[in-house]
This record gives structure tokens, C-alpha cells and sequence, in this order.
């Protein structure tokens, strides 16, 4: 065997998809035909170019003794401790010139090695093929010293035939992947570039007479509740449904009564298909997807997705997710009353799919494809609209087609992400409408539907939505017949997505509109020694994006944000609405809003509460309403009324039984209705003001006699009280760097809100009351706010009214209104109000009201950037430091072990260390979220206006002492 010198590396950027690789085709476990993963350690050898080094190391006999290991799946440049590169982040820029198909000469390339024995009962006769799930972004492969092929199409399944090459012992697999490539091009999605064998490589026996290619066509019709099956398959064989009795040849439809699959009822049949030489399991899921009468429907029932977007990704290992990380996902999504999902913005592991079938998600299962960094020449060049790059284009549909046609899950087939419009989009869609009628064709990037079979945008406005929904937006006449969704929106990068319940009820008014999906689940943090969590930027990248990458409703370690518990609660799939003319003898209003299924799964309790303390309890009956339904529950009459305390009902609705993602008891839904209002705290003011040696006493508390600031209450050292506006801001204040006029947080810097000057006017010591006039403004402006501080007491208790008056021309709204301070020792924190949660104006439907407890640390929220966090909305009285604080009116608490300016400043969890002191913030109003870093700011009705305000807190000490509550 020889070897050239110099390998010819012209595969690399070559527009085609690649040479020698199989035919695609379904993807399945087989029952019988043996396989063997040959993931695990290889040995692996980086070059800096391409063709830095000769194909010498694929002969059998080479000695890679002194290569250093990666695991296969993964990435290298996540592994070797930095030795083997690292990740860049960019969201749409090439990190390369744009000189298609031209790649860097530096173009890291990592060759990997493996020595493999056959089984010892592994067959000798039959074929083998070796399959690859995902190589990012090219890669070579030889077998015992032969060139098998090279191929592109990162998060695509590869296959070879390599029966004739293997040997019973000593089979030398090697593959030479290059991080850059012509596919490259293709995949300018919005993540991590993370070079790799990531996903698995196996062998395949091929029996002699084995599957080779097959198709499930399994509809549902749902006027005679019938199902009709029919396998295509390649090779003759047999179908089997043994729950169905079904046993026809390949090809012969039958029809039978079936349960239809849905994502909510995501029944499935186990069956088989025996060919000669092979069996081969299969899980059917009876559905029948259509566009009927401008809606989407599946089984005759207009869909409304409840969407995520989902990129694969572990904080250690990039793109390679195992299995249990899969399952998670799902379980978590499922528990969180999501019933879609987009693979944003690739095919995922097949196994997500797998989990989707059987656990019951609709998914958008999309293209890898995405040419975004054409956007800046205008999408010239654009390889989308260049006949040369089409049989790419095609191969990639065909692989994502072909591997997943046969998941019931997936009802749309999406040609990719933001690749701009042209012809080969078009030559992808008429591939697919005419492989797969079955199915849907999604896009965004062409708001004039050419291709697609549905309208898609994201992060379109609360306000065009609605015009959409109404049907004023205009556009083609293909497009005014078909119905909306939006594929992105509510961007949850940071504290947020906030208007998340106003674009629900958009979706829920208007039938065209079917609903969105989230950007998107998880936030693609780096586990990183010292930062915690790496985001772009972090590992010296010449052009980056920051933390835009950390944009998900779970954090890098998948636990659920809180913009994760509010999405459960906003698309939940039970309404309760009070019946506010009734109030102490309530009723209760129960929507089932579900597609498909009844509420038969449900269980229901109400509870009464008083003082936020609940009395009583007990089940609900609630109708086994139809989906759609709604029936009117009365609410048993409470046994014991609490006269003069705030009380009220929670209803709630729960699994009636364990099911394969929650266990019985899970709350699926809830709801809350007031019957008493809430006495406001009153103080009568009978004790008067002393002055003494420069201190002024007010009952239970100590003043600076010179500047009337509070010094103790209760015994209890209170430093710095004074009015606060700022807040540390956040990504949706800060705004994407396209939006121009909303985007606060710069605006509100320039304006000077995080360093405001407060001016001392006086200090009067009253008849009942001590009062502070002081004025707070910003240097150089003339804008301000009148403040004023009246305090007073009946002894025990101790009162503070605050009253603002802005003064110039206030134009921006404020980030927040209230007052902090500081306090020696707090742990422990006891409120009632609404929890357990942050909450913001617009993020605030999963805000229950009760009592709550919690330390101050478990009050903050570790966004991977830190930012405004851990607002409880709707406090009536807390408890912390020795104190008790009620509110008049309610107000949002916030307490942190470090100052705003120190949040404001940190960009990684690891530059906020807890000082000594406690920072307690007690807010009146709290400026809207929104989800301005990628969308539409807080609604005007969420915004916080320079208005006039007036606000009371009373003091008093804590009867159960903070150290009784440890
Ligand atoms: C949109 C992309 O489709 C998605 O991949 C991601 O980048 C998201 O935005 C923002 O996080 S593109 C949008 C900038 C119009």
C-alpha cells in the first residue's frame, strides 16, 4: 500500500456533500443483527492545517503510541484541558473571511485512531456498514488503509459499506476531521463551533436478507377512528402488531380501529418488521398531520404548540449528550406543560426523537443548515441560491428525511435556520413534499411562503402578532391563507422573557395563530475552572458574542430558570378563572385546555387560606371535561372564617396517577382567587419625636440627629437607608445592539440612574413625626425626584411613608422605586407573598401567593451573566435580620449578600463574593423585563413611569428572633 506525501485536501472545500458514503435511510436498533460501538478512548493527533501532516497513520501497523486520547463522542477542543484548542462563540459572523468555499489555512484538524477487534461471535457472513451520527464539520475515513470517503453535514448520519474490509482482529478505523470545511457555510447557526466526533460511531452487521431502508405510514382518521398502516420497506418482509393483530406483507396497507398518537395521548403500537434476514422493532404512533381550512391540524384537531427551542447541549461536553441528558430534557419539558419542540437548528441525536415518540412532544425537526453570516453582503453569494451548493443542500434534507421519517413526533420538516431565500431552498422543499406528503414544511427566512406550509416569523411584536392573528398583515396570497406560528420568540436570555401570558392570550383568541416556540431551552455555558461558566469572549476569540449564547430557560446545569416555571404557568394546560361577583362562597371556572385529551389524568384540590396561613383543604370534583370544555365548580363553603384577615382560595390541578414523566401529585396547574382584602398596616402616630445628643429617638428607633437618617430600629442596626432606582441591568434593559430607541440600560446610564446624588433639604423634628425632604437627581441634569421620609411611630412599631415627586422632564421610565439599606446580619428570611420564585411585573403569572422561606442565598438567581435578580413580587411582610417589615401596599423585596453596583459590575457568578452585610431592597414598583435582547421591551403597561408615588413600610422587631429561626 502506498501513501501520497502531500494528502489532497481539495475535499475540504468542495461544495459537494462528499464521496463514498451509503444511500441515506431510515435509522433503527435492530432486534437481532449484532452491532458494536466503538465509542470510547481514541487515540487523537491535532494539526494545525489541513494537510500538515500525510495519511501514514490510517496503514495498519502505524504506531500512534505517543498521541494523546480523546473520548469519542465529544469535541477536542472541550477536552485535553486546553491542549487541543477551544470553543468560539460567534451568533451569526463567520469567525473566518467570507470567501466561499474558501476556509482558513489554519484550519485545526484532529486525527483520530482506533483499534478494534471484532466480537468473537460477530458473523462472517452478511455485510457491515459503519455508521457515523455526527462529525462537525468534515471528516476523511479509512479502513485498514483504505480511503472509504469523506463527507460533510455535521449533525447528519454517515454510512459506509465496509464488510470487505474488516478482519476478524486488529482493524485500524481512521478518520481525519477538519474543523472548517465548505459545510462550514452551511452551518453558521447561532452556538458554540465545537470540532469533533460528537455523536456515536458504530459497525453494523448486515445480515444477508436484512432491512434496509424502510417507511411507516401510519394516519389516523378521525371520523371513523380507524388507523391504516403500511410499511414501505426495500426489502420484503412482514409487518406485525401483535396489540393489533396485524400481520400483512411490506407494502399492503391495512386499516384497523387504533388510539391515535398525540403529544398529549402519545400512544404507541409496538410492532415489527421481519425480513429474512433481520427484525426489526417498531413504534407506531397513528396520526394524520394536515392543512385543512388555514389551520394545522393533526387528527382533524387544530394544534397549538407550546414550544421550545432546543440546541443539543452539556456544560462539560458540548454537542455529545447522552442519553439520560436527553431523557431529561424531555421530562423537564413535559413537566413544564411543553408540548413542542424545534431542533434548532439540526437534526437532533435520533434518540431525542425516540423520547419525543414515546413521551409525546410535536416536533419541528429541523435542516442543518444556516447561512447567517451572509446577511452582511446582503445575502450575495449566498450558497442557498447557488446552483453549485444544491446537491448539498438536497443530500442534507435527504439525511434529516430519510433518518427520521418513520417518529411519529415529527409532524414539520424545517429546511433550516436564517439562509436568507433562493433556489435551493426551493429544490429542498419540492424534494421533501414530494418524499414525505405526510408531513408539514416550515421555514422562517421566506415571509412570502414560497416553500412552506406555514406562516413562521420570530420575535415578531405583542402588536403584529395580533394583526396576524386578525388577518390585517397583508402579504401574498398564498401566505394570507395559512396559519401563523412563531418559531422564536420571548428571547430568555437573562431575568426574563417577560410578556410571556400577553402572548399567550394572542395565541390563545386568535385561530391562525398556533402558537411559538421559546428561544430557547437551555443556556450554552462552558463549565470553566475559574469563571464558573465560560461564555463567548471567555476564551480569547478574535470575534465573539458574548453571553448572547446563554439565552435558555434552564441553566448550564439544567436547573429551571424562573422563566421556565413562568412559561409552565402561562401555557398550562387547566384555567381556573374566579368569579369575582361571588366572593366568599366561590365558584370556580375550569377550562380543559388541552387538544386531545380529557381530564380524566387529573386530579383536583382546593384549599382556603387566611393570612397565607391554609386552614383547610380538601379534592375538588371536577367534570372529566373534553378538551375545549369549561364547567363551572363550586368551591366548598370554608367551615371557619377568619374575620378581618386577608383570606382566599387555591385551586389546584395535579396527576392523578404517576405517568412516564411525573410522578401522581405533580402540579399541572393552579390557580388563586382572593375572598378578603388584606387590612393595610396602620400606626397610629402617638409617640413624638426626641432629640437628643445628636440623635433623635422615635420609638423603637434611633435617628442621626444632623441627617435624619435611621440608624437602629428595634435594636436592630439599619445602615444607609435611602431611596434606590437602579437596578443592575439586565440583558432584555440592556437590548439587542439592532434595537435603537428602547434600549434603557445605556439610556438610563447616560441619564446617570446608577449614580444618584441625594442632597439633604431637612431635617423636621415634628409634633407625631420626624420628616427628611431631600432631592434626588442624577449630576449633570436637572431631572430629579422630591423625597420625602416621614416617620412615625406608636411606640412599638415604627412607620415610614415615602413620597416622590419628579421634577424636570423625566422621559425615560425608572428601573426601579423604593429603598435599600443595609443590614449587619441577616439569614433566614420568612415573607408572605408571592413565591417561591423571582417575579417581575411581566414575569409574575408563577408568583404564588403564601408564605415563603428561604435563606438569602437561595433568593438569588445565578444568571451565567449576572444581573437584576430575585425580586419577590407581591409581599404584604417579610421577615429577615431581626425585623419585621410590613408593606403599604404591597411591595417587591430583594436581598443579596453584595450591593447592585457590585451585580451591576460582576460579569461571571465567581466576581460577586458576599461581603459581611445584607443589601435589602424594598420596591414599590419594578420597571418591566421584556425580552428586548432579541425582541419587543415590557409592554407599556409594564413600564414604571416618573410619576408622582407614595409608599409606607412598617418596622417592628422580629417576635420570632432570627437566631430562634435558624
Ligand atoms: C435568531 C436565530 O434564529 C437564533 O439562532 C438565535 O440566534 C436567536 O435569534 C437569538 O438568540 S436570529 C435573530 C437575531 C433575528
Amino acid at each position: 500500500m502506498s501513501f501520497r506525501t502531500t494528502p489532497s485536501v481539495d475535499y475540504v472545500e468542495d461544495v459537494s456533500p462528499g464521496s463514498g458514503a451509503l444511500p441515506p435511510r431510515a435509522w433503527y436498533a435492530s432486534s437481532d443483527a449484532k452491532s458494536l460501538s466503538l465509542n470510547g478512548s481514541w487515540r487523537f493527533r491535532l494539526s494545525a492545517t489541513a494537510d500538515a501532516e500525510d495519511d501514514s497513520f490510517a496503514a495498519e501497523g502505524y504506531d500512534a503510541g505517543g498521541w494523546a486520547e480523546v473520548t469519542v463522542p465529544g469535541h477536542w477542543v472541550l477536552q485535553g484541558d486546553g491542549a487541543f484548542g477551544a470553543p468560539i462563540y460567534t451568533n451569526h459572523l463567520y469567525p473566518f473571511p467570507v470567501d466561499p468555499p474558501h476556509v482558513p489555512t489554519e484550519n485545526p484538524t484532529g486525527d483520530h485512531l482506533r483499534v478494534f477487534d471484532l466480537p468473537s461471535d460477530w458473523p462472517a457472513d452478511g455485510g457491515v456498514v459503519l455508521r457515523f451520527d455526527g462529525v462537525e464539520s468534515c471528516a476523511r475515513v479509512w479502513l485498514n488503509g483504505t480511503d472509504i470517503g469523506e463527507f460533510k453535514g455535521s449533525r447528519l448520519p454517515h454510512e459506509f459499506a465496509v464488510g470487505h474490509l474488516l478482519k476478524p482482529a486488529g482493524n485500524v478505523l481512521a478518520v481525519r476531521v477538519h474543523q472548517w470545511s465548505a459545510g462550514s457555510y452551511l452551518e453558521d447557526q447561532d452556538q458554540w463551533w465545537l470540532p469533533g466526533i460528537f455523536r456515536d460511531v458504530t459497525l453494523l452487521h448486515r445480515p444477508a436478507g436484512s432491512v434496509l431502508d424502510f417507511f411507516v405510514h401510519a394516519s389516523y382518521d378521525h371520523t371513523t377512528g380507524e388507523g391504516t398502516l403500511r410499511v414501505e420497506s426495500d426489502v420484503d418482509g412482514r409487518v406485525l402488531v401483535p396489540a393489533l393483530d396485524i400481520d400483512v406483507a411490506t407494502g399492503e396497507p391495512v386499516t384497523v380501529g387504533v388510539l391515535p398518537w398525540t403529544a398529549e395521548t402519545p400512544k404507541l403500537y409496538d410492532g415489527e418488521l421481519v425480513t429474512q434476514g433481520e427484525r426489526v422493532p417498531l413504534r407506531i404512533g397513528f396520526r394524520t398531520v394536515a392543512l385543512d381550512d388555514g389551520l394545522i391540524k393533526v387528527n382533524g384537531e387544530p394544534v397549538l404548540f407550546k414550544g421550545v427551542n432546543r440546541h443539543e447541549w452539556h456544560p462539560e461536553k458540548g454537542r455529545a449528550l447522552d442519553l439520560e441528558t436527553m431523557r431529561e430534557d424531555v421530562l423537564l419539558m413535559k413537566r413544564h406543560n411543553i408540548n413542542a419542540v424545534r431542533t434548532s437548528h439540526y437534526p437532533p441525536h435520533p434518540a431525542f426523537l425516540d423520547l419525543c415518540d414515546e413521551l409525546g412532544l410535536w416536533v419541528i425537526d429541523e435542516c442543518d443548515l444556516e447561512t447567517h453570516g451572509f446577511v452582511e453582503q446582503d445575502w450575495r453569494d449566498n450558497p442557498v441560491d447557488d446552483d453549485r451548493w444544491t446537491p448539498a443542500l438536497l443530500d442534507r434534507a435527504a439525511r434529516m428525511v430519510e433518518r427520521d421519517k418513520n417518529h411519529p413526533s415529527v409532524v414539520f420538516w424545517s429546511l433550516g435556520n436564517e439562509a436568507g431565500t433562493g433556489r435551493g431552498l426551493t429544490a429542498m422543499a419540492e424534494w421533501i413534499h414530494g418524499r414525505d406528503s405526510s408531513r408539514l414544511v416550515h421555514y422562517e427566512g421566506d415571509w412570502n411562503c414560497r416553500d412552506t406550509d406555514v406562516y413562521s416569523r420570530m420575535y415578531a411584536f405583542h402588536d403584529e402578532v395580533e394583526k396576524i392573528g386578525r388577518r390585517l398583515d397583508g402579504g401574498t396570497g398564498k401566505r394570507r391563507e395559512l396559519p401563523f406560528i412563531q418559531c422564536e420568540y420571548a428571547h430568555a436570555m437573562g431575568n426574563g422573557p417577560g410578556g410571556l401570558a400577553d402572548y399567550q392570550q394572542l395565541f390563545e383568541k386568535y385561530d391562525r395563530l398556533q402558537g411559538g416556540f421559546i428561544w430557547e431551552w437551555i443556556d450554552h455555558g462552558v463549565k470553566h475552572p475559574e469563571l464558573g461558566y465560560a461564555y463567548g469572549g471567555d476564551f480569547g476569540e478574535e470575534l465573539h458574542d458574548g453571553n448572547f449564547v446563554c439565552d435558555g430557560l434552564l441553566f448550564p446545569d439544567r436547573r429551571p430558570s424562573p422563566g421556565l416555571v413562568e412559561y409552565k404557568k402561562v401555557v398550562e394546560p387547566v384555567r381556573f378563572e374566579g368569579d369575582s361577583t361571588n366572593s366568599t362562597v366561590g365558584t370556580v371556572r375550569v377550562t380543559n385546555r388541552h387538544d386531545f385529551a380529557d381530564l380524566s389524568a387529573l386530579a383536583f384540590e382546593w384549599s382556603y387560606q387566611v393570612d397565607g396561613e391554609t386552614i383547610e383543604a380538601g379534592a375538588l370534583n371536577v367534570p372529566p371535561l373534553g378538551p375545549g370544555e369549561s364547567a363551572d365548580v363550586k368551591l366548598p363553603e370554608p367551615s371557619a372564617q377568619a374575620l378581618g384577615d386577608e383570606s382566599g382560595w387555591t385551586v389546584r390541578a395535579l396527576l392523578a396517577a404517576d405517568t412516564a414523566w411525573a410522578a401522581k401529585g405533580h402540579v399541572v396547574a393552579w390557580g388563586q382567587f382572593p375572598v378578603a382584602a388584606r387590612p393595610l398596616p396602620s400606626v397610629p402616630p402617638t409617640v413624638r419625636p426626641v432629640s437628643g445628643e445628636g440623635l433623635i429617638t422615635l420609638g423603637p428607633a434611633t435617628f442621626d440627629a444632623r441627617t435624619g437618617a435611621v440608624n437602629t430600629i428595634a435594636g436592630v442596626l439599619v445602615e444607609g437607608l435611602k431611596l434606590d432606582v437602579w437596578r443592575a441591568t439586565t440583558d432584555n434593559d440592556d437590548g439587542a445592539e439592532w434595537q435603537t430607541d428602547t434600549r434603557y440600560g445605556a439610556l438610563w446610564r447616560n441619564l446617570g440612574l446608577h449614580r444618584m446624588h441625594h442632597r439633604l433639604e431637612t431635617v423636621e423634628v415634628g409634633e407625631d413625626a420626624l420628616t427628611v425632604r431631600t432631592r434626588v437627581a442624577p449630576a449633570a441634569r436637572e431631572v430629579g425626584l422630591s423625597t420625602v421620609y416621614r416617620w412615625t411611630s406608636d411606640g412599638d412599631r415604627l412607620r415610614l411613608t415615602v413620597s416622590v415627586g419628579p421634577e424636570g422632564d423625566w422621559k425615560l421610565p425608572l428601573p426601579r422605586l423604593g429603598i435599600r439599606f443595609q443590614l449587619a446580619e441577616a439569614d433566614r428570611v420568612k415573607w408572605f407573598g408571592g413565591g417561591p420564585g423571582e417575579a417581575y411585573p411581566d414575569t409574575k403569572r408563577a408568583s404564588m401567593l403564601d408564605r415563603w422561606e428561604s435563606s438569602v442565598d437561595e433568593l438569588q438567581t445565578p444568571y451565567v451573566r449576572p444581573q437584576e435578580n430575585g425580586a419577590r413580587a407581591d409581599v404584604r411582610w417579610v421577615e429577615l435580620g431581626g425585623l419585621r417589615i410590613e408593606g403599604d401596599p404591597e411591595f417587591w423585596f430583594t436581598a443579596r449578600r453584595w450591593t447592585t453596583e457590585q451585580l451591576d459590575a460582576a460579569t461571571h457568578l465567581t466576581d460577586l463574593t458576599p461581603g459581611e452585610t445584607v443589601w435589602v431592597n424594598l420596591d414599590h414598583g419594578q420597571h418591566g423585563i421584556g425580552s428586548q435582547s432579541c425582541g419587543p421591551g415590557p409592554l407599556p403597561q409594564y413600564h414604571l413611569r416618573a410619576e408622582s408615588a407614595e409608599f409606607s413600610f412598617v418596622f417592628s422587631a422580629n417576635e420570632q428572633s432570627n437566631s430562634l429561626i435558624n
